[in-house]
């Protein structure tokens, strides 16, 4: 029987936990969540990013910017699934032999896709690879519960906006500091056009 830990458990289920048999967890329909894993940002850390999407816009950039209250540095992306029990119990392991660790904000960049346009993001520091190794340990929890691999590399980025155009030669060098002091799961929800992202289950680092 699965249960969830740690202080903020659960605050809901979806009901039956995953397809069984499958090997994996993406369901069809039903009760699946868009689900993803997080690093939560305090709030002079998302005061930083707004500073350097406002100087981007400033900059003539266009796009649609993400609004401060849903900046987060994702950990890992899951995708369409109902197993709660397992993404936590995924955290819970993970998180058991992760202290709190610093990250460190740096200059802005974006990931160019085929069209013009880009994802525009600030660009994290992990100087002693501390969330890479989190991110490893993740990974592997999760797979050993039967969630499918995630991205092969981790790149690290608080995402600004997306279908950026006009940021050519837009540099924007920081160097706030924060401490990492756990990990959130949310589901990620579009609600009247914007995307709304409810936290679901916390690990603290301790
Ligand atoms: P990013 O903005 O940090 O790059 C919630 O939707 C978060 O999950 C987004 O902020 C996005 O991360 C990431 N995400 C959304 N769709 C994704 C996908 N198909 N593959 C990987 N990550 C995705």
């Amino acid at each position: 029987q699965c249960k969830p830990h740690g202080a903020g458990a659960l605050a809901k289920s979806g009901g039956g936990l995953y397809n069984e048999g499958t090997g994996s967890h993406k369901t069809k329909g039903g009760h699946a969540m868009r689900l993803f894993i997080a690093i939560a940002l305090p709030p002079d850390i998302r005061r930083a990013a707004a500073d350097t999407a406002a100087r981007l816009r400033a900059h003539g950039a266009e796009g649609r910017f993400v609004p401060p209250e849903n900046y987060h540095i994702t950990l890992r992306f899951i995708g369409e699934s109902n197993a709660l029990c397992e993404a936590a119990e995924a955290m819970h392991s993970a998180a058991r032999d992760c202290r709190p660790f610093l990250l460190r904000l740096s200059d802005y960049g974006a990931f160019s896709g085929k069209s013009e346009s880009s994802t525009g993001f600030v660009t994290v520091r992990d100087d002693q690879g501390e969330l890479r190794r989190l991110y490893e340990t993740l990974e592997a929890a999760l797979w050993e519960r039967g969630f499918d691999r995630g991205r092969s590399r981790l790149m690290p980025h608080i995402t600004l906006g997306r279908s950026i155009t006009g940021d050519t030669g837009f540099a924007c060098p920081r160097n706030e500091a924060f401490t990492a002091q756990g990990m959130t799961l949310y589901e990620s929800q579009s609600v009247r056009g914007q995307m709304a992202y409810t936290p679901l289950h916390k690990e603290l680092f301790v």
